[in-house]
């Protein structure tokens, strides 16, 4: 049985890399930073107690902040892979806490490479991914690929960056077997409720449903390439099965603004998105990324990788959850119960 440790397990890609790991037979471990609410929402279908027989996903608590901590979670679960996905991975916050998304995201990256430059010594194949992304190409143009330069446009792409390049040192330097996906932007009903497509689907569904009238958002002419979370995982687990380590952008080929995925969105709704709509320039960036679309001739000719789920089956997707929620709401609020929304505040 081949054995996964995962940082970030139980953010959105988190959770889908650890269902897919577990259907191929894997035994999976996962990082989780202590936090005085759960956060462990996303693991709750695959999660049983480890006293139960079967059970197959184990979870420790640590922080890529707290390089020892890793350490000892690497020996204990002495993993055949490591994916590295934990970040502060918010753009838009990333300007309010530039120094914390470095530690996190730059130097977390290098706790994690040292701890496995180590561990490497004493487990023979071992392999990791570590989580890049579109944003690192910023303002370069598009279509982008792996050859394209990298031009970050916030302290988290910049972060980003440093990450790519010491896992690429860090390769060179020891011969390890580490592999960057660049992945461009990917949703699901499991997105974090303040990223851009999830807010959305989230307000349109409440507005649908009288819950809400209004939806506050920030620039909506950036484009970006989005697809289904649950193809991209795929590409992760496979570039760590091919023989030699290498980068693969993941991405669509297709770019959409904010306002083509709004309209689309509401289209399928049912909400007149221009009712309800505003703009605050609240959610505008100092430095925005304006279009983004990939090129993954790479990962298809290597990988044998392509996106299943198309644009308008990721929108339909995520409404039709939200719908359900927003009703699952209503029936509370019908019966006298408080709802909590949560209060993301400027995101
Ligand atoms: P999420 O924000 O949903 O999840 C991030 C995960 O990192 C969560 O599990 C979070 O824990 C954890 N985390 C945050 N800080 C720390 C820390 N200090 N120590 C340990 N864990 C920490 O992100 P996604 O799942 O969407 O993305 C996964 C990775 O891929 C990230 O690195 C992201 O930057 C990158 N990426 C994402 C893309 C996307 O479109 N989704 C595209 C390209 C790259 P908690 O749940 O407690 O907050
Ligand atoms: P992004 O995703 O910055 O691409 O990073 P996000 O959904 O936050 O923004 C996409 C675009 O939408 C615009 N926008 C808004 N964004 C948010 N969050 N809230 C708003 O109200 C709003 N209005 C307009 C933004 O300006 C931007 O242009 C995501 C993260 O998952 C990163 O971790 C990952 O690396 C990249 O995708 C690829």
């Amino acid at each position: 049985m081949k054995r996964a440790l995962i940082s970030g397990i139980t953010g959105q890609d988190g959770s889908f890399l650890a269902e897919l790991l577990l259907s191929k037979g894997y035994e999976v471990h996962g990082v989780v930073r202590r936090a005085s609410t759960f956060n462990t929402e996303r693991l709750e279908p695959i999660y049983r107690d480890r006293h139960e027989s079967g059970a197959a996903l184990f979870l420790h608590y640590g922080d890529v902040a707290d390089g020892a901590g890793f350490r000892r979670i690497l020996e204990k679960s002495r993993p055949d892979e490591i994916y590295n996905l934990a970040a502060q991975s918010h753009v838009r916050v990333s300007f309010d806490q530039a120094e914390y998304t470095a530690d996190v995201v730059a130097t977390g990256t290098l706790r994690i490479l040292e701890a496995l430059r180590d561990y490497a010594g004493a487990k023979d194949g071992v392999r990791m991914y570590q989580a890049g992304s579109s944003e690192m190409f910023g303002a370069a143009k598009p279509p982008q690929n792996e050859s394209t330069p990298f031009y970050p446009r916030s302290p988290y792409a910049v972060s980003k960056v440093a990450a790519h390049w010491y896992a690429v040192n860090y390769r060179e330097a020891y011969g390890l077997f580490i592999a960057n996906g660049i992945l461009f932007n990917h949703e699901s009903p499991r997105r974090g409720e303040t990223f851009v497509t999830r807010k959305i689907t989230r307000a349109l569904a409440r507005i649908k449903l009288g819950l809400q009238h209004r939806l506050y958002l920030g620039n909506l002419d950036a484009r970006r390439d989005w697809g289904y979370a649950g193809d991209y995982v795929e590409a992760m687990w496979l570039m760590l099965q091919e023989p030699s380590p290498d980068d693969y952008v993941i991405a669509t080929g297709e770019s959409h603004s904010v306002r083509e995925f709004l309209s689309l969105a509401a289209d399928y709704c049912g909400v007149d998105w221009e009712k309800h709509v505003e703009q605050d320039p609240l959610y505008f960036r100092p430095t925005e990324v304006d279009f983004l679309r990939g090129d993954a001739s790479k990962a298809r000719a290597k990988l044998g990788w392509m996106p299943r789920v198309s644009f308008e089956e990721l929108i339909r997707m995520m409404i039709d959850h939200d719908l359900d929620l927003a009703r699952q709401e209503r029936t509370l609020v019908a019966a006298g119960h408080a709802v909590s929304q949560g209060r993301a505040s400027q995101t």
